[in-house]
């Protein structure tokens, strides 16, 4: 029984000085182990005298159970103060959190908007769900009209559609004001298409137009230009192909040349007399010019971003680049 006290002693002799893992694995050795001190007791069972052997059994056993759960105890201690002293270091500098940013499309719609504003346009908008009558009809297309086609269209019921482009924008402001006009209309617009590297089934335009007494195809052209050099830089070109929308006449589609390459950004064209007197705008006495830009295009031609889906993905690999 003296043994069994020793062995007692000497291990809270020697916890008491534990105060690291180290530590604590060596008195796990020493007197837990396979080959520790209170195992090298349970061997001796079997040399004591048969008459105190139960007496001594009990003891070793009841030792072994003191010990262990006092060394369940004192872990915990000790792996805890090992937890608090992993825990932050409040007087380091903090890491820069990233707090996001515009997205790179409402950068370049707002740099296109001060663009035109400093050209003295105003900014207009007009609601993503239209009717037929504004998306199609007012613009000189009719039901029956082929060129209903060339914009395949998300229809909510009849009469009612996600408009295909923000050329409506265009007979909302004609109806309310008399000209002079002179004003952009940004915004989302949404299509049947097949998504691609240049398209999207949703996407941005905006739509300029400008009425006066004596507006002509030349002034399209070196607003267009204008615009072009603000947006890219005086080496930016722009190039006009005849093209065919049924609300303008003379049509066109422009390219702009910018970082090695010719991207489509556009239709547009003047007015059609037919959309003018939709409005009760007297086709004889005015003119005006209109266009139609993609401001996804225009982001990617910029930015010289490949595939217009990046814009969609969400990404923040890529957003956070702008
Ligand atoms: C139109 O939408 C006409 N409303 C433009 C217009 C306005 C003409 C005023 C004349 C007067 P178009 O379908 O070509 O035209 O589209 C115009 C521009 O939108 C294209 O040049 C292109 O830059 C962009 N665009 C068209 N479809 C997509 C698409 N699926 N994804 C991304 N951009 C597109």
């Amino acid at each position: 029984m003296e043994k069994i006290e020793k062995i007692k002693q000497a291990y809270f002799r020697l916890a008491e000085e534990v105060n690291n893992s180290e530590q604590l694995e060596q008195l796990r050795i020493e007197f837990l182990g396979r080959k520790g001190r209170v195992t090298e007791a349970f061997a001796m069972i079997k040399d004591v005298a048969p008459d105190i052997r139960p007496k001594f059994g009990a003891g070793l056993n009841q030792l072994k159970k003191e010990l262990e759960q006092h060394f369940k105890k004192l872990k915990e201690e000790v792996e805890g103060q090992a937890a608090d002293q992993k825990a932050p270091d409040v007087t380091m500098p903090g890491r820069p959190v990233f707090a996001g940013n515009r997205h790179p499309l409402l950068k370049i719609a707002d740099e296109i908007k001060n663009i035109f504003h400093s050209f003295g346009f105003t900014i207009e908008d007009g609601p993503e769900i239209e009717t037929d009558y504004y998306n199609f009809e007012a613009l000189n297309i009719p039901k029956s009209h082929p060129a209903r086609a060339m914009q395949d269209t998300l229809y909510i019921s009849g009469d009612v559609v996600l408009r295909t482009h923000t050329s409506p924008v265009q007979i909302r402001v004609m109806e309310e004001r008399k000209p002079p006009i002179r004003m952009i209309a940004p915004g989302r617009v949404y299509r049947r298409d097949t998504p691609d590297a240049t398209h999207s089934p949703f996407f941005h335009q905006v739509e300029g137009l400008v009425v006066g007494e004596s507006v002509t195809f030349a002034d399209l052209k070196g607003v267009i230009q204008a615009f072009a050099h603000r947006m890219f830089g005086k080496d930016a070109r722009v190039r006009f192909r005849p093209s065919f929308f049924p609300f303008t006449e003379p049509s066109a589609e422009y390219d702009v040349w910018f970082n090695g390459r010719w991207m489509e950004i556009s239709g547009a064209g003047m007015v059609h007399p037919n959309v003018f007197r939709s409005v009760g705008i007297d086709p004889e006495k005015y003119s005006g010019y209109a266009f139609g830009m993609g401001i996804d295009r225009v982001a990617m031609l910029k930015y010289d971003i490949r595939d217009i889906r990046l814009f969609f993905e969400n990404d923040v690999r890529f957003l956070r680049q702008f």
